[in-house]
């Protein structure tokens, strides 16, 4: 089983265009989530690096699909957040269809780290990514963010509330508490990370 070192992890390249990007070697995990999730900071967290994957207070600042790479062969892909309530519904849509279309159709995405607000999880467009990697086959690490902001009482709830919720998918789904600012489930990520990549090269 061989661990890799996150803090070396390198930008590689973005597109604005699914059809861009081209055909490459081994495969990738993607973090995808509503846009002011946490998905930047979540990459600078496990990262160590303060500016790898942009954040901004301003939600929708990542519009590019990101790429980054751990190793030659396992790529992280920053993923366009969705949503955005004060984006105009056009640029909304074209931001949602961008963030489906890899995910139905790039054949090197193997994982996807859901990422939640843990106030508020599971929302419409969450629904909707938890059935396209359904039924593509694609496992999900589900992070619950920003736990920070809540109490340890209530992150039990939460996270009891979306066990619950997601409860006949649980073979295929982990469900951790996060926080890029105290430095929570990190471990848990990279462990997970870990996992998916020794899988798909049989270490
Ligand atoms: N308190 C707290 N704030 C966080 C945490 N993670 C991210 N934030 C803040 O939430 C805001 C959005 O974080 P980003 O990492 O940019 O979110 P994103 O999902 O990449 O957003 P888009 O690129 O718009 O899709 C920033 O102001 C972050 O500082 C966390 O664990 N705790
Ligand atoms: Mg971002």
């Amino acid at each position: 089983m061989k661990s890799l070192d996150y803090k070396k992890t390198k930008f590689f390249k973005s597109y604005s265009n699914i059809h861009d990007i081209e055909t490459q070697d081994g495969f990738e995990v993607a973090f995808v989530g509503y846009s002011n999730s946490g998905k930047s900071s979540a990459i600078n967290s496990l990262t160590g690096q303060k500016k790898l994957a942009r954040f901004s207070k301003t939600p929708g600042r990542t519009q590019l699909i990101n790429f980054f790479k751990v190793v030659s062969d396992f790529r992280i892909v920053d993923l366009p957040g969705y949503g955005y309530a004060k984006a105009p519904i056009l640029v909304r849509k074209k931001w949602e269809k961008k963030v489906y279309n890899y995910l139905e159709q790039r054949i090197q995405l193997k994982s996807l780290v859901l990422l939640m607000d843990i106030r508020y999880p599971l929302k419409k467009l969450d629904q909707k990514i938890i059935n396209i990697a359904k039924n593509n086959k694609i496992s999900i690490l589900i992070l619950l963010t920003k736990c920070d902001k809540i109490t340890v009482n209530q992150q039990k709830i939460q996270l009891h509330m979306v066990y619950k919720q997601l409860d006949s998918l649980l073979d295929f789904f982990q469900i951790e508490l996060f926080s890029s600012t105290k430095k929570i489930g990190i471990k848990k990520l990279e462990l997970q990370l870990n996992d998916w990549y020794n899988q798909n090269f049989n270490n």
